[in-house]
């Protein structure tokens, strides 16, 4: 396997240690391609549906409108890195004198996580002294399962064991969050108007599966190993960046015009009193 291929020095992703076709590094191009553009015109629809929110929810979406930002930079950044990285010569695509890094992924969830729970948090409306204790399990919860991750990556290629063993300390720290997670909603969905209470109790389920998508492709290379396994891994993450924050923001922003409406709020309204408190 490619973890006998202790000739690597420690810390180097699996990325670069193959050599790949026009096909395979097309695809890995494009996927990156698609991942940024998808946060780019989530950008658009967040701050565009911005004034739609009533402002107890408001910052739900401006959070959004951040992750798009912080996701966008990040695939943008790593796609230069996968471009700068590989030289073409005699057909094949080789590592060239520069690394691939695939940790910028880790550290983009390290802004993104907090940010991602929190919406729940505002989403869900709780009272100040709920919202702080909730968000600050959530967010202690994430950063611990986001840099043991980190720190495990490192050593996919050099030392499995070492690799397995934080990837187990981070997939506790994830069993965590979504034990908070189930709490939280469970007990705090009564206050929903009901037509939103069902869609709140299956957000628990599109989160568990949607965020899985990112330990599975952790894992992936321990059982399988070649240039394809690179291509999968790379369209896993894209997806899983696509869900979890481009539509995991539109249903929460969907949730919280619901709401907005259930409390009577109206955008019209609010542009009157704008209005008429300017003429
Ligand atoms: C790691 C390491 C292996 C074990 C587990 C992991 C979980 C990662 C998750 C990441 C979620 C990221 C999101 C990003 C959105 O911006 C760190 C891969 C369990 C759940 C939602």
């Amino acid at each position: 396997t490619v973890f006998e291929a202790s000739r690597f020095p420690e810390g180097i992703n699996l990325e670069n240690i193959f050599t790949y076709t026009p096909l395979q590094y097309a695809i890995v191009t494009n996927v990156f391609t698609l991942g940024f553009a998808a946060q780019a015109a989530g950008l658009i629809y967040f701050v565009a549906t911005l004034r739609k929110v009533s402002p107890p929810y408001r910052l739900a979406s401006v959070l959004s409108a951040v992750v798009m930002v912080s996701a966008f930079l990040e695939l943008l950044r790593m796609e230069q890195n996968w471009q700068n990285a590989f030289v073409f010569t005699d057909g094949f695509w080789r590592l060239g004198t520069e690394v691939f890094f695939n940790g910028f992924r880790y550290i983009n969830w390290s802004i993104d996580v907090p940010l991602l729970l929190l919406q729940l948090v505002i989403v869900l409306g709780l009272t100040q002294n709920r919202a702080i204790s909730y968000s600050s399990q959530l967010i202690i919860g994430g950063l611990l399962m986001i840099w043991t991750g980190y720190i495990g990556q490192f050593y996919e290629v050099t030392n499995l064991a070492l690799f397995a063993f934080w990837g187990i300390v981070s997939t506790l720290f994830y069993m965590y969050i979504l034990l908070v997670v189930w709490e939280l909603i469970s007990t705090t969905v009564g206050n929903l108007p009901s037509n939103l209470q069902g869609m709140m109790r299956n957000i628990r389920w599109y989160i568990l599966i949607t965020w899985s998508f990112y330990p599975i492709a952790y894992v992936l290379p321990v059982f399988w190993s070649t240039e394809w396994t690179i291509v999968t891994r790379q369209i896993i993450f894209s997806f899983a960046d696509i869900t979890t924050k481009v539509i995991y923001g539109a249903i929460l922003t969907y949730i919280a015009r619901q709401r907005s409406q259930a409390d009577n709020y109206q955008e019209a309204i609010a542009t009157v009193h704008i209005r008429s408190s300017l003429s």
